[in-house]
């Protein structure tokens, strides 16, 4: 596998001193937002990122490298489409590699690539999940699996409603994917706080998470983890707005006949356009919100680590408490 990676020199010389370091997707930039949104914020996430002490680490594969670390120009052309990336989830992997080719990394794909490059943590906007009517399309989204795979940590805003939420519950639980609420005991529903789904599982500070993550791998416990952080209240949306904007697109899609790959995509710019871009801002804020707490569980992990691997076992939580309250 590390013959096919291109780690870039930043992120090498992050994982040589154990930085903390958060991964970072590409389908978001290539299809979840239109131009040119997509490149401002893509630079904006991983200033987030940086601000907070961690390095950043975009994900995608160019002429069939799997890129860790892009560039400013690999960005730019990634973001105007100049490269004309394919959407790659696990399954698309092996084929850019072998043709060369472009791809701009799910969350799947971005997981698979992280976790052999070393890189624990991830942030992005939402997953996907089980889409409304799987029951008769079987369109379960391959994040879901590699979350029951790959040894690494997605924050995000919860998912999008365009999906069926309790379905994508089930199926996490079944895989054994624990879904922990940042600071909320509801599943943030993207857009909004509310999705009526209670969380059995909530942390609130990035300490908690870290030794959390820590623990379920030192136990071996192979998979990811979903650190659901809500949107930060002033850009949340008004529930009945973005409920009526995601019917009608699905209600869309169907007629125009959207299935696979590309109903994602198509559902993430028609809600846009029909909330006359109110939703790709709120998608944004969210985004950097995300990553800022990612870089900041990051920073914790590299600690917990660091203190295990120099002798003894993680702090537990009360002893957490006590050196915070020192
Ligand atoms: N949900 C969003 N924004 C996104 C995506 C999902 O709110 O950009 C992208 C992510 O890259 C995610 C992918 O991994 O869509 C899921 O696509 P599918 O449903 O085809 O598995
Ligand atoms: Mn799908």
């Amino acid at each position: 596998m590390n013959l096919y990676l291109d780690i870039s020199e930043e992120v090498h010389d992050a994982l040589r001193m154990n930085m903390p370091i958060v991964a970072l997707e590409s389908t978001i930039i290539t299809h979840g937002m239109p131009w040119p949104q997509n490149i401002e914020t893509a630079l904006e996430v991983e200033d987030a990122v940086r601000e907070e002490g961690a390095v950043p680490a975009t994900i995608a594969i160019i002429e069939g490298r799997l890129k860790v670390g892009l560039s400013h120009d690999e960005l730019r052309c990634l973001a105007d489409g100049s490269l004309h990336p394919t959407k790659a989830s696990r399954r698309d992997i092996p084929m850019l590699v072998a043709r060369h080719g472009n791809g701009a990394t799910t969350v799947s794909g971005t997981m698979l690539i992280a976790e052999r490059a070393g890189i624990h943590l991830f942030a992005t906007g939402g997953i996907g999940g089980v889409h409304r009517g799987a029951e008769r399309t079987w369109d379960v989204s391959a994040d879901l699996e590699e979350l029951s795979h790959s040894n690494v940590a997605v924050v995000c805003a919860g998912a999008k409603a365009i999906l069926d939420l309790p379905k994508t519950m089930e199926y996490l639980e079944t895989k054994g994917v624990p879904v922990i609420g940042f600071g909320t005991s509801e599943l943030p529903a993207f857009y909004t706080h509310e999705s009526g789904i209670k969380l059995s599982q909530h942390l609130d500070s990035p300490q908690e998470v870290a030794l959390l993550l820590y623990t379920k791998w030192a136990l071996e416990l192979s998979g990811g983890v979903v650190i659901a952080n809500p949107i930060p209240v002033q850009y949340a949306m008004d529930k009945s707005v973005i409920d009526a904007a995601i019917e009608k697109a699905i209600e869309e899609s169907e007629v125009k006949g959207f299935k696979g790959a590309e109903l994602t995509p198509y559902l993430l710019a028609r809600v846009a356009e029909i909330t006359g871009g109110d939703s790709l801002e709120a998608n944004v804020a969210l985004v950097k919100n995300n990553a800022r707490v990612a870089a900041r569980i990051a920073k914790e992990y590299e600690r917990i680590r660091f203190e295990a691997e120099q002798g003894g076992a993680p702090l537990s939580p009360h002893q957490l408490h006590e050196e915070e309250s020192v």
